[in-house]
């Protein structure tokens, strides 16, 4: 019987502005009648239709992301794509979703998740369109979504038939042609053409061990299969495996506040060599060793100062590239291999650009993200196969590799300080009079450091020469230090405050500080400039990391 498709009266909806990395908002919200359906259709809209097209198609497996992919699949069907390729039950990783883009030359992919933030019922959910490229949807895409989606009027979909994704192989939704395949092979071939796996699994056979944290969610699969069917490491190695609609209950964001059990772990009797975990969508990582945490901006000094260690990178580093709010710590190792450090908006959209022309290998941000030119997203996985390949060729432990670091190139105390749920009115007069003060902060004394220059960070892209300005406040003290602050653009309640903090000591400091201690005057000249506390009514930062 020939497959009906339906053409739906709608209504533009209110704040379907994608933010930092797609549209978030509460599951609730994602589940009213027709608000998945009118973004879906500004995608396609925006982009210049889905007719003829292919798209993969896949999410974290929260909650609704069953109902979400069967809506997109008769979607695209209706809005004429010639074809669909979709992760087994609907699962997909983020980076995974990236590499299929590229490796099978498709017109985009579609993303169902909110990456960090908590699914169920009660939390949230997200979609992200991701351009030919692999890589987010620049702002100019992002904006055309947006403008659809509030002067749309119509919908397609078709009509409720089977989508039998829960086996790989093909089914058709009318001409439209599915492919159901498994998340992991491709995404484990690109790691094998990356890595030295024979010196990764002769590490594990010589007794190494190691903890990953899958925190319930999709890398959970992914990190079985590679780390120990392919890699050979013991079974039990990768904790909460199963992705679960609602992360087990917990906030799948991988960082010392909630990745506590892995924590726990590492600073046990018994702890493994090395401590890694992943976030909802995989693609962010968090790095430990034995009773150590490598901040993530450490973590890219690292790995760029040893990926030569790597087939995939030995002699190919072109360029690095950080958000402005990750520490200055890899702009050093840049500087000593003599190639170039770029400094970008917070956002992995703002990388795409470097990657593709070449200018740019590795990438990271604070939030525990890092990644490559291999595809267009950051890669939670990759930077924990970088580490074991860093490490089995190597030979130093995580600690040693992070003091020999530290006194070669001097350490930067980091740590990021957030405020959440602060009324937005709160957040945004804030933000409004510490831009108003900026122009005469210079030259100011507070507390033990004088500030040495003030601004506003706007980011013109050297590829394109788009500009993008409002990214974050940015004060930098005498000697090194630096404080930096903007609102989220992840967040689905109120706004959070990001403060982050920087201090650096150099090669012959004291690099053995408590964190807070050492950060201590730059929270509190931080306090003093923005006037946090005054203005939040809050003592302290609800999460620090
Ligand atoms: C946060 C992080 C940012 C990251 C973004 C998406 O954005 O700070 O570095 O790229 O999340 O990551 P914001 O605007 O809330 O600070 V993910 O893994 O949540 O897609
Ligand atoms: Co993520």
């Amino acid at each position: 019987m020939a497959t009906s498709y339906a053409t739906v009266q709608t209504a533009p909806i209110d704040g379907q502005k994608p933010g930092t990395s797609g549209l978030r908002k509460k599951t609730a919200v994602f589940r009213n009648p027709g608000y998945l359906e009118n973004f879906v259709q500004s995608v396609f809209d925006g982009t210049g239709g889905a007719e003829g097209k292919t798209y993969v198609i896949g999410g974290d497996g929260r909650f609704f992301n069953a109902e979400a992919v069967d809506i997109i699949i008769r979607m695209a069907a209706a809005n004429g794509a010639a074809r669909l390729i979709v992760g087994q039950n609907g699962l997909l990783s983020t980076p995974a979703v990236s590499n299929l883009i590229r490796k099978y030359g498709t017109d985009g992919g579609i993303i169902l998740s909110a990456s960090h933030n908590p699914g169920g019922e009660t939390g949230d959910f997200g979609v992200k369109f991701n351009a030919p490229n692999g890589g987010p949807a620049p702002e100019a895409i992002t904006d055309q979504i947006y403008d659809r989606t509030q002067r749309i009027t119509e919908y397609s979909i078709a009509e409720q038939v089977a989508c039998p994704v829960g086996q790989p192989g093909r089914f058709t939704v009318g001409e439209t042609l599915v492919d159901v395949i498994d998340p992991v092979a491709d995404y484990e071939a690109l790691m094998q053409e990356l890595f030295d796996f024979d010196a990764i699994r002769a590490l594990f056979a010589g007794g190494f061990r190691m903890c990953f944290d899958a925190m319930h969610a999709v890398t959970g699969p992914y990190a079985k299969r590679i780390l120990e069917d392919t890699l050979g490491a013991p079974k039990g190695t990768v904790i909460n495996a199963i992705p679960s609609p609602d992360f087990g209950g917990g906030h799948p964001d991988p960082n010392p506040v909630w990745a506590s059990q892995l924590v726990g772990i590492m600073n046990g009797p018994d702890a493994p060599d090395f401590g890694a975990a992943s976030d909802g969508d995989g693609d962010r990582n968090m790095i430990m060793g034995r009773g150590t945490f490598v901040t993530p901006s450490d973590s890219l000094a690292l790995l760029t100062a040893h990926a030569h260690l790597a087939p995939a990178y030995a002699g190919k580093l072109a360029g690095v590239a950080r958000s402005m709010p990750t520490s200055q710590a890899v702009d050093l190792v840049a500087e000593r291999l003599a190639i170039p450090c770029y400094e970008t908006p917070t956002g992995w959209k703002f990388f795409g650009n470097l990657l593709d022309a070449g200018m740019a290998t590795l990438c990271g941000e604070e939030s525990a993200g890092t990644g490559s030119d291999h595809i267009r997203e950051k890669d939670g996985l990759w930077a924990v196969l970088l580490w074991l390949n860093i490490l089995a060729r190597d030979g130093r432990n995580i600690v040693q590799l992070q003091q020999d670091h530290w006194r070669s190139f001097g350490r930067n105390y980091y740590a990021r300080h957030d405020y959440e749920e602060i009324p937005t009115e709160i957040a945004n007069a804030l933000m409004d009079s510490l831009r108003a003060g900026l122009a005469g902060f210079a030259g100011t004394e507070v507390g033990s450091l004088r500030v040495a220059a003030a601004d506003e960070f706007s980011y013109d892209d050297p590829v394109d020469h788009s500009l993008t300005e409002g990214q974050g406040v940015c004060i930098s003290f005498d000697g090194g230090a630096r404080v930096v602050l903007r609102l989220s653009g992840t967040g689905t309640q109120g706004a959070t405050l990001r403060v982050y903090l920087e201090r650096y000591v150099g090669k012959d400091g004291d690099h053995g500080m408590v964190v807070h201690d050492a950060l201590e005057p730059v929270l509190r000249a931080a306090d003093s400039l923005a006037r946090i506390s005054e203005r939040t009514g809050r003592d302290k930062a609800d999460v620090i990391t």
